[in-house]
């Protein structure tokens, strides 16, 4: 077969991008080369349906290793006892879990996606907010953290079957406790979505929330730092206290039940080429380097609110406790989608985002989100923050100035060349 010239020129100029810019979304990250290249694989050449040890296929004692060596990585990462690291996604994880917990109809509670939840908390644009019932908490209008007495509120009025808590922009960490005990009360289960701080918990920079919630779900891909991908965890399996039953009608442990959920409920095959790079990903988080790394994002993260609140933005909460912040432009004049737009132009990558009680659309947004690891990837320390910070508000300050958003473009081309991304690729 003829190499395809076409698609790998593309790939190029992708790397390119990647190498040349500042890359800000708080979601992306660059993994390591070996886990880049455990994900071109032959194993992806394999069906594997089931788990290891017991599959529906043959041929499947080498990916049975790499499977079963990712699921004790992670277990020994999260110190947890029960890992299924087949997901898709995230989505596909959080889907996992309430296919597993709920039936359709039921009710789920979790942080309102315009005031930094995620689509699969319960909107009603996604499966969760169609299958179930979604309710909501928010953040407070004056702090911008989360709303715990509204949670409390509505989580006695409506006694959902699942309270969700996480964020996909939210920069604060997270009282689990104060969740389960609510929760506890009205006979609820806790699921916690940690996609994005995953890697500041893995190393006790956040609290846990093992101790608390019933169910972890993560992405693999954010400050984890490994393929793109998701994973389902407990702190310890469990008796499903409600009595759950499996299709045959039996009472069964929860670990079962999140199996059955993911193989065969949500997903067909899984992905072991991309759960062999997962494995690679799973090692370097236990090494030192990986600690190294995310105090650095935390200590960078810390050092650019800094920065930006000395130059009159105005970070929601104030600052931030893990990797990203939530910047409200709108005593800049500006909409978020404005800011990421000329932004772009400049080679440097973030999002619009919706601040909390936003009077703008999703689509225009007063907000951007702004976050670390991916710089802190690149080798940047806090020094580098303010450099980071002067260049954002030199485009924010110039919108409308082409000359200048395209000098500032230069200087982020030439800042970039000192944080070389896989010079083994030529
Ligand atoms: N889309 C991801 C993010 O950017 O946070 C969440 O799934």
């Amino acid at each position: 077969m003829q190499r395809d010239q076409q698609v790998f020129d593309i790939i190029q100029k992708e790397l390119n991008r990647q190498r040349n810019g500042i890359e800000l979304i708080a979601s992306e990250n660059f993994t390591s080369l070996q886990v880049m290249q455990a994900m071109g694989n032959v194993m992806t050449n394999k069906y594997a349906e089931g788990y290891p040890g017991r599959r529906y296929y043959g041929g499947c004692e080498f990916v049975d290793e790499t499977e079963q060596l990712a699921i004790d990585r992670i277990k020994e990462v999260f110190n947890c006892e029960y890992a299924n690291v087949q997901p898709h996604s995230g989505a596909q994880a959080n889907a996992s879990v309430l296919l597993a917990i709920l039936k359709p109809g039921d009710k789920i509670l979790g942080l309102d996606l315009s005031m930094g939840g995620h689509l699969t908390h319960g909107s009603p644009v996604n499966f969760s907010g169609k299958l179930y019932q979604p309710h909501f908490y928010g953040v407070h209008k004056e702090t911008g953290l989360v709303n715990y007495e509204q949670l409390e509120e509505v989580a006695r009025k409506e006694k959902p079957q699942v309270i969700i808590c996480g964020a996909s922009a939210y920069s604060r960490d997270w009282d689990y406790a104060r969740i389960r005990k609510v929760a506890d009360e009205v006979g609820a289960f806790v699921m916690a979505d940690i996609a994005h701080p995953a890697g500041l918990i893995a190393k006790g920079l956040l609290a846990s929330p093992f101790e608390h919630c019933h169910f972890v779900t993560s992405t693999t891909h954010k400050t984890l730092r490994g393929p793109r991908g998701g994973i389902i965890l407990m702190g310890k399996d469990f008796e499903n206290p409600f009595g759950l039953k499996d299709v045959k009608g039996n009472i069964r442990m929860m670990s079962n039940l999140l199996d059955m959920a993911v193989f065969p409920g949500i997903q067909g095959g899984p992905l072991e080429h991309v759960i062999a790079a997962k494995a690679i990903a799973f090692g370097e988080i236990l090494s030192d380097d990986y600690t190294r790394y995310a105090k650095q994002i935390q200590i960078n993260a810390q050092a650019m609110a800094k920065a930006f609140v000395a130059k009159g933005y105005n970070i929601i909460s104030g600052g931030t406790d893990n990797h990203l912040m939530l910047i409200d432009l709108r005593n800049k004049n500006l909409t978020g989608k404005k800011a990421q737009e000329t932004l772009d132009k400049a080679h440097i990558t973030l999002n619009k985002n919706s601040v909390p009680f936003d009077d703008k659309s999703p689509f225009v947004t007063s907000g951007i989100r702004v976050g670390v690891p991916a710089i802190t990837t690149r080798g940047m320390n806090e020094a580098h923050m303010q450099t980071v910070v002067d260049f954002l508000d030199k485009v924010l300050m110039n919108v409308d100035d082409a000359a200048m958003v395209n000098g500032v473009a230069d200087d982020v081309h030439a800042f970039m060349q000192q944080f070389p991304l896989y010079p083994e690729l030529g």
